[in-house]
């Protein structure tokens, strides 16, 4: 399967997480696309290839997907903070709480910080945007792969991560939805329905609430309950789309511990919901957080589950494009999302 990757995501080299009360080295590191890759060159998996170099790719999907106003927020961000001589790297400090509705958009960088921001482990660093805009363009490549009929199967090693980034908000390690822009290009490009399956541990967030009132784009999400996981305050059952959107969103949130017999059965659930939908295409949002062992999530997927993970999804038959999330086990974060590549390759 061809998999589409750029160094440019080592610019993405934040020093701090605010984590349990103490700044901590960011979970969310350049390493784990190290084992991810090594663990692809070991299977002789690929081949792997730069992303499309024409700047034009998909900037009508960002667009579409983001706030103008946040995107300007986020290209001047790091350069206003250090004009002001702020010493650390930016992490929010004020909200506009529920207390303060309406907000108007401050001009003082700490204030804009906190407005773009959702939550505040997701520290903006030096050159960190560049790697977000290299990471949309390895999701848009792998797009138009899908889109063009050119392949059946491709997998974006998306780094930053996507999921948690609304239409004007980052946190969660995100800051460009990279499969919500995907998924709006295969639209731009003629697919008429397209799926979104986000089997991330988390529940994605900005994804369902970029597409809560279309119909155009069917989101389902299997992820940590949010009454106890992150990002705690989206992600319930109940919440199932409005207006045209009004159906095309399913939550299947689980409790601590979750075993992989359990998660399949929400899995196998959403497959069908997603085979009734009938898409043109497939994005799946994909993190090997669900692992027993990752450092902070609370499922209990084994390393062979993924292979049958990956064959689950595939026999849906689509042209799916894989877009890499979250994963922090990072010395088994490779095996693991090799073993869902090799999985989601067993097509009839
Ligand atoms: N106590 C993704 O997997 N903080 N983002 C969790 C746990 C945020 C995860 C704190 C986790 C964000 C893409
Ligand atoms: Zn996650």
């Amino acid at each position: 399967m061809d998999i589409i990757y750029t160094d440019k995501h080592r610019l993405r080299a934040a020093k701090t997480e605010l984590y349990g009360g103490e700044l901590v080295p960011p979970f969310e590191c350049p390493e784990r696309m190290d084992y991810i890759l090594e663990a692809i060159a070991d299977k002789s998996l690929g081949p792997i290839i730069g992303p499309d170099e024409n700047p034009k790719l998909g900037a009508n999907a960002i667009a579409a997907i983001h706030d103008a106003g946040y995107l300007a927020f986020l290209d001047t961000a790091w350069e206003e903070w250090e004009a002001e001589g702020m010493k650390g790297e930016m992490i929010p400090t004020v909200w506009p709480s529920r207390s303060m509705p309406s907000p108007h958009i401050p001009n003082f960088i700490e204030g804009k910080l906190g407005y773009y921001a959702l939550s505040c482990e997701t520290s903006i660093a030096k050159n960190t945007i560049e790697a977000v805009y290299a990471s949309a363009q390895v999701a848009l490549t792998g797009a138009e792969m899908i889109a063009s009929g050119k392949n059946q199967l491709a997998f974006s090693l998306c780094r930053p991560p996507g999921h948690h980034a609304s239409r004007d908000q980052f946190g969660g390690y995100c800051f460009i939805n990279n499969a919500a822009i995907a998924a709006q290009h295969m639209r731009d490009q003629g697919a008429k329905r397209v799926a979104i399956l986000d089997v991330d541990f988390h529940h994605g967030n900005g994804t369902q609430a970029i597409f809560y009132d279309r119909d155009d784009v069917l989101f389902l999400s299997l992820h940590g309950d949010p009454n106890d996981a992150f990002p705690h305050f989206l992600g319930h059952k109940s919440e199932t789309g409005q207006g045209a959107g009004d159906g095309f969103n399913l939550n299947y949130p689980m409790p601590p511990n979750t075993p992989y017999s359990t998660w399949g059965e929400a899995l196998d659930h959403a497959i069908s919901a997603i085979r009734d939908y009938a898409p043109d295409s497939l994005v799946v949002s994909f993190g090997a957080d669900t692992f027993e062992n990752d450092p902070i999530s609370f499922f209990k997927l084994k390393t062979a589950d993924y292979i049958d993970m990956g064959k689950r999804i595939t026999a849906l038959g689509l042209p799916t494009l894989i877009v890499m999330e979250g994963g922090y086990a990072v010395r088994d974060i490779g095996t693991n999302t090799v073993n869902f590549l090799i999985g989601m390759e067993h097509r009839s």
